[in-house]
């Protein structure tokens, strides 16, 4: 294995070529924005080289919230009204900020860890400060979260397209959508095979082998939702009564309820007394994630909004459960148990983003088979936090390795470890640095 120091390095490296000083987009010319949780990784990774850089990576998503609370899941870079912009046009929105373009949706929210992160590499004066300034945005995400996306009030948030969860073309969302949602004009264009025609039109392929992108059916269809979206201006009464597409992702209700507990231990930090209602919120959202265990096959499962059924196609989100942090023992035991076996989420190259035994399985294909280190990072957070200390470090080395060995890509196949998508990925290097100083430091982040 390449050098630790060599391998941070080089990682910072990637950063700074990315930097685009208020901000670091994942990878171009692929990714040329800003997005929501590559950035929260990026800080992560960050603040163990330039606390300060990493500060403004997240105040920079701060200043794109909405005025109802949400924070978008990307952020365009330069003017407004260009051609992605454009596709979004959240200016329709009478809660999108005036001078700032953005996505109509977000993403994991995974903004309290950040925070509390990039804090502890500030000096005393500067953390209490910073967590002062930020903690009000935060809450009014959080506070969003539940008075928009969870309208039953049930304990677990709701997403309106496959975006908001970060994977983007994973199977239970793509089955649900293949199956219910798909637009008629998608569906022609499936089943009188014209995706050729419709390949000519697509950029990322021109970037990426097809073969490690989505199917461009599968393109069509996330766009088609994105558009619904769009006609109804992101307003969340218009989605649901129009019945959309919604559903309770597993990965996202495990990373917003970890990330509760964050707010609240930042809240006791500065001594900011968190509202009685968000807090009744929180507890019924840490009973809530039990709702989404199948004892039958033990596992966890996003479910659909409106007729609670459970989407049950493993995914690498039943493993991210862990990182909510209060999965029971017993739980926790089999899915520990689902890392160790290489038919399931156990190949040379953990862990996979799909089981390595499902029909959906593509080694590089995308959300639907290849490891990304994002996921990884979550899953290590969550077996050190219900004691599986082995199997956090042979994770963390593993990562390493790969990542060593094969450089910083978007992502690998588990089988071989060999690289696909985005070269020179912001997250991939990130994670590294702070994977890194795990390793030379295990007292920093237990
Ligand atoms: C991918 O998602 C974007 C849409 O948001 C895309 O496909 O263009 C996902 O991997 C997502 O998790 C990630 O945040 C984003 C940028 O890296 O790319």
């Amino acid at each position: 294995m390449q050098d630790m120091e060599e391998l941070k390095q080089a990682a910072a490296t990637v950063l700074q070529q990315n930097d685009r000083e208020t901000f670091t987009v994942p990878a171009e010319p692929l990714y040329p924005h800003q997005w929501l949780w590559d950035s929260a990784f990026i800080a992560i990774g960050l603040r163990h080289i330039n606390p300060q850089r990493a500060k403004t990576e997240l105040d920079q998503l701060f200043k794109a919230q909405w005025t109802n609370g949400m924070i978008p899941h990307v952020i365009h870079a330069g003017e407004k009204r260009t051609r992605d912009s454009n596709v979004w046009r959240s200016w329709m929105n009478p809660h999108a900020p005036e001078d700032i373009s953005t996505s109509g949706i977000t993403q994991p929210p995974i903004l309290a860890e950040a925070v509390v992160r990039v804090a502890e590499s500030l000096d005393d004066h500067e953390r209490k400060s910073w967590l002062k300034q930020v903690y009000p945005v935060l809450e009014r995400y959080h506070m969003w979260l539940y008075t928009e996306r969870d309208p039953h009030n049930e304990g677990l948030a709701l997403q309106i397209h496959p975006w908001e969860t970060g994977l983007d073309n994973t199977p239970p969302w793509m089955r649900e959508l293949h199956d219910h949602q798909l637009p008629l004009w998608v569906q022609s264009v499936k089943s009188l095979r014209l995706t050729p025609l419709f390949n000519l039109f697509r950029n990322d392929t021109k970037i990426i082998p097809a073969h490690q992108r989505m199917s461009t059916v599968d393109a069509l269809a996330l766009y088609s939702v994105q558009r619904r979206l769009r006609r109804k201006n992101y307003d969340i009464n218009r989605i649901l009564a129009h019945s959309l597409f919604a559903i309770e992702d597993l990965t996202f209700n495990a990373i917003f309820i970890r990330n509760n507990t964050i707010l609240r231990d930042i809240a006791e930090e500065i001594q900011q007394p968190i509202g009685d209602e968000l807090k009744g919120y929180m507890e019924q959202s840490e009973e809530a994630l039990q709702q989404l265990w199948d004892p039958y096959s033990g596992q966890y499962y996003s479910r659909e909004f409106v007729s609670h059924k459970m989407l049950k196609e493993s995914s690498i989100a039943t493993l991210v459960a862990l990182y909510a942090g209060v999965v029971p023992e017993e739980n926790a035991d089999q899915l520990v148990k689902l890392l160790e076996d290489e038919h399931m989420f156990g190949p040379p190259f953990p862990v996979p983003s799909m089981p390595v035994g499902s029909n959906w399985f593509q080694e590089h294909g995308y959300w639907q088979g290849p490891t990304w280190v994002n996921t990884n990072w979550l899953i290590i957070d969550g077996l050190e936090r219900h004691g599986y200390k082995d199997h956090a470090e042979a994770l963390t080395q593993s990562t390493l390795e790969m990542i060593a060995e094969r450089g910083f890509y978007e992502y690998f196949s588990p089988l071989d470890g060999s690289p696909a998508g985005a070269e020179n990925f912001s997250w991939t290097a990130a994670i590294a640095i702070d994977l890194a100083n795990r390793i030379e430091s295990p007292s920093l982040d237990t």
